[in-house]
Order: C-alpha cells, then structure tokens, then sequence
C-alpha cells in the first residue's frame, strides 16, 4: 500500500483540502479555508500544517474565537449549506470562545468544522497552562463542552483515527437531516504525531447533499390533505432554501395559489413581488400572513422547525379544525405539533406533490383575500417605514431608509435586539439570497462577523449590517478582518442607548426600567458614556460616519455604496416604539407573584393569553 507520512495536523489539512463539491454545475473546493487563532494548543501542530497549504486551504487570521465561527457559519449558509469553513482554535479561553458559535450553528441546523486544540493525551507536562482539571475524571477537558452542541465530536487520540473519524464528519456536516456542527478535539501532541496515512486517503472526493425521496403513505396522506383544502397556506423556512426549492415554491403556490408565509430562515424565498408572498409569519409577522393563516384550512409547513416566534407560542394557527402539514427532511421536525409528516427533501417533495394534484386550486374567494391583505399589508409598510423626518427615527423608518437604498443584489445582515423583528415584519426582499438574520440563537455579536461570512461566500453582492448598540459593542472586531482582507460592508449601527427590545419587553411584562436602557443602569454621576460608533469604527480601520435622521442616512448609504473598504454609519434612533402593526403574542414568563402592581396586572393579561395555546 502506498503511504504517506504525515503528522495528524498535516493529514487533516491535506484531507480537508482533497474535498469537492459540485455547485451549479462546477466543481469546487468544498473548503473555503479555515479561520484560525492561534496558541500553544495549536501553532505548532495545526500552523505548521496550515502554513503548508496555503494554496488549497488559505488560512484566515481572526479577532475572536466565537465570531470567527460565526462568519464561517453565515459562510456556510449563503451558500445553502454546501460550502463550508473550518475554525481552529488553541485551548481553554480559545475552545470556549467558540462553544456559543457551536450553539448557534446547532440550533440554526448550519454545518461549521470545529478545531479547538486540547491538552496532552500523553499528560506529561499535566497541568498545562489553561488547562480546568477535573479531579474526579482525568478524561474531560472544556472541550466537552462542544458535546451537546455538536452534531458529531471526535477526540482524536491517535492519529490513525482520522481515517474513520473524518468522514464521519464530512457526513454529519453534509447531511440535510443532522447538518449542523462538527468538533474535532485536537489534543496538542496528538496534532505532532506521525503516521503512514495510506495515500488513497487523500484522494479528492466529490461530495453530494442527498435528496431524499418521501415515504409513499406519508405522500399520499398530504396530498389527500391538500386535495380537500380550499384555503391552504405555505409557511416556509430556512429549508426551502437550503434544498434549493425557492424557485419551485413560487412557480408551486402561483400554479396552485397559495398564500406563502415565511419564517426568519425562509424569508426570501418569494420576492415580496410575487403574487402570493404575503410576508413574514408569527409573533414578528405581517398582518396578511397572520390573518391567512388563521383561516387557512390546511397549512403546508416546509422546512420549518415552528419554533414558538413561527407559531405564535402555539396560539397562532392551532385551531383544531386546520391540518398541518410538515414536509421536512428530518423527521424530528416533521413530528411537531402533531402534523401529518412528510419526510423529504423540500424539492421533491413540492414536485411529488404538484405532480399528484391534478387541476387543484385554492378557492377563488382565497386567492381574492389574499391579494386584498397583499395590498393592505404592503400599504403599512410603506407606511411604517416612511420618514416622518424625527430626529430619532424609529428602527422601521430606519429600515424603510435601507431598503430604499438596497439593490437587488443586496443582503441584509441581523441577528439579536428589536431589528430582527421589525426587518422581518418590514424588510421588502428582492428573492433569496437578500436576507440573512439568524434568529435560531438571535446572538447578539453576529451581525459583524455573520456579515464577513456572507461576502465571503458570495463576493459580488453588497453586504449590509444592521446592527444595535448593545450587540455592535458585544462583537465589532472581526470589522478589522473586514478591512484586512478587503471584503467589504456596509454597517449601519442603530444607536438607541441600550438593550431597546428587552426593555420594551420588561416593561410589557409589568417590569420597571431596570438594567437595559443605559440610563436605568447603575453608573457614576456622571453617568454611562456616550459611545461614539463611527469613531470607533475608525479606530479599526473603516471609514465612518455620524449621520442625524434619515434623509442624512439615505445620502450617507450613497457614500458608503461609493467606498472601497468597510464603511459604518452611526446614527441615533428612538428606543421606545415598534411596529404594532401585524405580529402575534408571544409567551415569555411573566412573575405569579410581586410587589409591583403592574408585573401582576401583567400576569393576568399573561394567564388569560395562555388560554389560547393549544399542546
Ligand atoms: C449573546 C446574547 N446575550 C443576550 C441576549 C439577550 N438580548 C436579546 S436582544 C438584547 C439587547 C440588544 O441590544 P441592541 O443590540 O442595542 O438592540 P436593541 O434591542 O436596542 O434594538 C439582549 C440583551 C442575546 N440575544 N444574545
Ligand atoms: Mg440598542
């Protein structure tokens, strides 16, 4: 057998650089490269290899563990989970940096290659620096940590292991059902030993996402359910675009007219052009949406883990006279609120489905309702989103701002705080590809980082970042990443003085100001600082400006289009309203008991929403 001799580190790196994919047609490396920080647990093993590569497998020097793995998770979804990075860590702080980024991939169900280096196997020099030892159990590391947020965890004490294990990992990053993140603990002396890789090893392979068909009852079932509905709805997510269905589902519920719906991970999928995009769905949706889907007769839920913000904590669309329909590739998903599964890939399923409904529609008198609320629900928005020309704009005039200025080829970036919402609710799409929020985690600190993975992963589009106050302070430094590598966005930070939407949200559970907006926060006399944003933003190597209302935003977006590196616009907005218009309760526990009148007024307006909620 022909062998090569390498360490572990330089066998990892050779295989992950053998890796293909076919993407639209071509054939391409699977790995965009690996984001790297580096440290005694893995400069010498993991550099070393990496600095051998560089060709194949660039190596991306980051600010910070956790938003390194975050710019490599958006990486992976623009470009629907079939592209991917790696990140490598040193350990202890390094590892655990990263264990928020594995967090957020496994909950949003998105692929990222988790490296944290680990402490010796052989526990010669034990203990080492940043090493937690655990009396009672000499086999654990921080890096257990990863366990119950990693789709597949491997500690590869020998570096023969790699043979089995890295496949295992390949297929745990590429499987639509378990996608999600993989966690290769990398022992420091591990990373330097070496061994006769057999040469094959390193053969390049070409992966392929499986598709897989629907079980023939469960198709059956769906499409009777369908063929008896007359006022179906659509909710769709994030799977639709990860199958690559986006196309098929507006040319499906236009055939059929079907109201579509959609959730954060699915927006996007329709243009809000198309007949039947009715908006977003659920506690952040619109009120088109919302109403459809309350008299929908059959909803056909795809690729959506109806997590409570899609179901309005299951008050929104429960009545017991509506079936539900979860066409999903993971029949974990599938199951929930007790749906008629469909286990499948969103695309052939829709096809399997289209192509058994024969001359099926929706009744007249729906599509009619639909395209009134269209109407109506576009009319708010512009509405909403207008200038009113304040001083402190709200976050819907701001998006109103944004959007006017996008271009088809734009994609907004958001994850945590009261954007979310109000871009869900209001943000016009011009397809897929143009909204990006991650709001399985909502992580505050994404937004920056999330923003660089996305031009990354499709260079020729124009990256906007909204982000607020609290998270830009939370996480900004992969800015400087963008600079240094010359992928360049647009960020607009939405300076409210504070964690806006939670202390909206303490206050609507009968809460007093306390602890969010930076002026009910415990400070010296003199009281919190003034952050100036486009300062700061400076400092890291952007151009930036502050701007004051919106017609200065819209001129300053004009700039910031015209610039050659990342450009950041600070402007202050009002912390208190948002968008009231659409949207649907949402249960956050409220106190059963307390001194303050209002939390237990709070509590009963609480008990009383709760009746709605069918389990
Ligand atoms: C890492 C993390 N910590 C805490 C939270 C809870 N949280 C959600 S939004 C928010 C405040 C965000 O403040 P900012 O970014 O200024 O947005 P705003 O609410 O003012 O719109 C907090 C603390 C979170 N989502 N993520
Ligand atoms: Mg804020």
């Amino acid at each position: 057998m022909h062998t090569i001799r390498l360490t572990m580190a330089q066998a990892l790196v050779k295989y992950l650089a053998a890796q293909r994919i076919e993407m639209a047609g071509r054939e391409v490396p699977l790995f965009e490269g690996v984001f790297a920080i580096f440290g005694h647990g893995n400069v010498a093993g993991m550099g070393e290899a990496l600095y051998h590569v560089q060709d194949e497998l660039p190596t991306f020097r980051a600010h910070n563990e956790q938003t390194m793995a975050h710019a490599a998770i958006a990486f992976a979804r623009a470009n629907g989970r079939r592209r991917l990075m790696a990140a490598t860590s040193s350990i202890g702080p390094g590892a655990t940096n990263m264990v928020t980024a594995a967090a957020l991939a496994h909950a949003n169900r998105l692929p990222v290659l988790l490296l944290p280096g680990d402490t010796f196997v052989t526990r010669e020099p034990d203990p080492v620096l940043q090493q937690v030892e655990h009396f009672g159990d000499p086999t654990i590391s921080v890096n257990d940590c990863f366990r119950p947020v990693s789709r597949y965890f491997d500690r590869i004490h020998r570096p023969e292991q790699l043979l089995t294990s890295l496949p295992q990992a390949m297929a745990a990053l590429l499987d639509p059902e378990n996608c999600g993140p993989a966690t290769l603990a990398l022992p420091q002396d591990v990373q330097t030993f070496a061994y006769d890789y057999p040469a094959a090893f390193f053969t390049p392979r070409v992966h392929h996402v499986r598709r897989p068909p629907p079980d023939a009852h469960e198709l059956h079932q769906a499409i009777a359910a369908l063929k008896q509905a007359s006022r179906p709805l659509i909710i769709a997510g994030g799977g639709v675009h990860y199958a690559d269905a986006c196309e098929a589902l507006a040319a499906f519920a236009m055939a059929r007219g079907i109201p579509v719906a959609e959730t954060q991970a699915g927006k996007g999928a329709l243009a809000d052009s198309h007949p039947c995009a009715t908006g977003a769905i659920g506690v952040t949706g619109s009120a088109a949406a919302n109403q459809l889907s309350e008299q929908a007769d059959v909803i056909l839920a795809i690729g959506t883990r109806l997590q409570d913000f899609t179901t309005g904590s299951r008050a929104l669309f429960e009545s017991s006279d509506k079936t539900l329909v979860a066409l999903n590739v993971g029949r974990f998903d599938s199951l929930k609120h007790q749906a008629l599964p469909l286990c499948c890939d969103a695309l052939i399923g829709l096809e399997q489905i289209d192509a058994a409904l024969g001359e099926w529609r929706s009744s007249d008198g729906w599509r009619e309702q639909t395209g009134t609320l269209k109407r109506e629900w576009s009319d708010a928005v512009h509405r909403i989103t207008a200038d009113q020309g304040l001083e402190l704009p709200t976050d819907a005039q701001v998006i109103g701002a944004v959007n006017r200025q996008a271009l088809d080829d734009t994609t907004v970036v958001c994850a945590a705080g009261g954007l979310p919402g109000e871009l869900h609710k209001l943000w016009q799409c011009s397809g897929p590809g143009s909204y990006h929020v991650e709001y399985g985690f909502s992580c505050m600190g994404y937004e920056i980082a999330g923003g660089l993975g996305v031009k990354m992963a499709r260079p020729e589009r124009e990256v906007v970042v909204m982000v607020g106050d609290g998270s830009y302070l939370m996480h900004n430094s992969e800015l400087a990443t963008s600079v240094m590598l010359g992928h360049k966005l647009v960020v607009v930070v939405l300076d409210n003085r504070g964690y806006g939407c939670i202390n909206r949200l303490q206050h609507a559970t009968g809460g007093a100001g306390f602890n969010n907006l930076l002026k009910d926060c415990r400070a010296i006399d003199a009281g919190a600082p003034e952050t100036d944003f486009a300062a700061h933003a400076k400092a890291l190597g952007c151009e930036s400006e502050t701007v004051s209302g919106i017609a200065q935003l819209e001129q300053a977006l004009v700039r910031a289009r015209a610039a050659r590196t990342t450009y950041v616009i600070a402007l202050e907005t009002d912390p208190l309203p948002s968008t009231q218009e659409g949207g649907a309760w949402w249960e956050v526990a409220v106190p059963q008991v307390s001194e303050r009148e209002a939390v237990n007024a709070a509590y009963k307006g609480y008990r009383e929403a709760k009746q709605r909620q069918r389990h």
